[in-house]
């Protein structure tokens, strides 16, 4: 490998950085540099990056003062620390399985890189030359492939065909220089669609080398995935195609998925990736968003469209932006599924059938059975509060906010904008306090209410009545 040093010079421990980023939310080539220069990458594992923040070293490497992109938050999860070798920005992952918990009371074992599903996510500069090292600690061999990036074919990942497999136990190093920007993805190209399903991915964002015309304030990512994990068990089945159990925004489900924080009047790009086995139809309440952008890096403004619901594809990103507008608006998936947590998909309709008596009978084989579904599954979400479900499992729909049951799981979180958010905080700033006489609220509890214009259904004879 040109100007490598081969294995031994970069800590093979993870590294770990609780933070989100360089301390003022900006990420720069200097700032890197101090934040995991000489030393640096141990000080982040230690977990005190921002206190070491200032001892590290610039020697040799150039600095651009021009160049501050908004650095990447990643919604619950972590950016890698690198550190600058002759002008190489060297990153090292780790394979390996991982203790993962998807939100309190729903855990398992997983797959990913440096302790994390996703892995962290990688962050650099178009331009930049980038050395990955790749430490295998699984039980089987495996690959990364760098998906979207424009690499030389033998760097490309894909086992056996531009690379021999890294065996349990081997680093391997991929070594490329960054030719393009975007928010690229990464995750192996080897027993692919097992070690996917466990959840071995993460995200590659390549800043411009030119500075934004349009500069954000604040600039999210997460990836879209959907995991096979059956009630009372513990790893994530990976012959599933279609009946997934759980639907995550970075690995995790609602309520556990970070609200994402803002000030009003701040310009937001939100990043999201799809590793999953479905596409998505990404919604946001409050505002027309744009589409900016996807691994072919932001598209030139006469590209840009409206939208407030856009379909993240199977293999695509996309990058959405907008001005921040005060409220708590919700950011989720649109197929109503996928805000759901595990439910049984093979089970009888229940919608409007009477169940008296049945649920007498079943308890005396299935202690605590519950009959639901007859009016809706609005019930469910307040029995799932005082009723044991299987182990290890979320109640299908959950949450409380301030007027009551959220009734939510799965791939949905919360765009939280306030007027009042100090810059470069993103602590959840609690529920919005909406202004006086700008909530609905009730007129009325009589079904008879009013003189609503209302029509009769257009049937024919044939066929009769549809019975009760
Ligand atoms: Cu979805």
């Amino acid at each position: 490998m040109a100007g490598s040093d081969g294995e031994g010079r970069v800590s093979t421990e993870p590294v770990k950085d609780p933070q989100h980023g360089p301390e003022n939310g900006r990420f720069s080539r200097r700032g890197v540099l101090r934040a995991f220069g000489v030393g640096g990458m141990l000080a982040a594992a230690a977990g005190t990056a921002r206190g070491q923040s200032r001892a590290g070293s610039t020697q040799g490497v150039a600095d651009t003062p021009e160049r501050s992109p908004t650095a990447v938050r990643s919604l619950n999860g972590w950016t890698l620390p690198h550190r600058m070798r002759d002008g190489v920005k060297e990153f090292h992952l780790v394979a390996e399985e991982v203790d993962h918990e998807f939100a309190p009371g729903c855990r398992a074992k997983c797959w990913g890189y440096n302790g994390t599903t996703p892995g962290p996510t990688i962050e650099a500069i178009e331009g930049d030359r980038v050395r990955i090292y790749v430490t295998n600690r699984l039980p089987e061999h495996t690959t990364i492939h760098w998906h979207g990036l424009i690499l030389p074919s033998g760097m490309d990942g894909v086992g056996g065909v531009s690379q021999p497999h890294l065996k349990p136990g081997e680093t391997f190093v991929y070594e490329f220089p960054l030719l393009q920007s975007g928010t690229q993805m990464y995750h192996p190209h080897a027993d692919e669609m097992l070690q996917l399903a466990v959840g071995m991915m993460g995200m590659f964002i390549i800043h411009p080398k030119a500075p934004e015309t349009t500069p954000v304030d604040r600039d999210f990512c997460f990836l879209l995935h959907n995991w096979a994990l059956h009630p009372g068990s513990y790893r994530p089945d990976p012959s599933i195609m279609q009946d997934f159990d759980l639907w995550t925004f970075h690995s995790k489900v609602f309520p556990a998925i970070d609200p994402l924080v803002a000030r009003s009047g701040e310009r937001v790009r939100i990043r999201i990736g799809n590793l999953s086995m479905w596409n998505h139809p990404i919604h946001l309440h409050g505002v027309q968003y744009q589409v900016t952008g996807s691994d072919g890096g932001r598209w030139p403004e006469s590209q840009w469209r409206s939208e407030t619901t856009e379909i993240v594809g199977v293999g695509q990103t996309r990058d959405i932006e907008f001005v921040a507008v005060p409220g708590d608006w919700a950011l989720h998936c649109h197929m109503s599924h996928h805000t759901m947590n595990a439910m049984g998909h093979d089970i009888p309709n229940t919608l409007g059938v009477d169940q008296r008596g049945v649920e007498e009978k079943l308890r005396r084989v299935l202690p605590g059975y519950m009959a639901m579904g007859e009016t809706g599954m609005a019930e469910h979400g307040e029995h799932a509060k005082h009723m044991q479900g299987p182990a290890n499992t979320l109640p299908m729909m959950t949450g409380t906010g301030p007027f009551g049951a959220i009734e939510m799981g799965g791939m949905f979180t919360l765009v939280k904008v306030r007027d009042d958010v100090a810059p470069g905080s993103f602590a959840d700033p609690g529920w919005y306090r909406n202004p006086k006489g700008t909530v609905a609220h009730r007129v009325s509890r009589d079904p008879n209410f009013g003189a609503p214009v209302r029509r009769r259904p257009e049937v024919s004879p044939v066929g009769g009545e549809v019975p009760e």
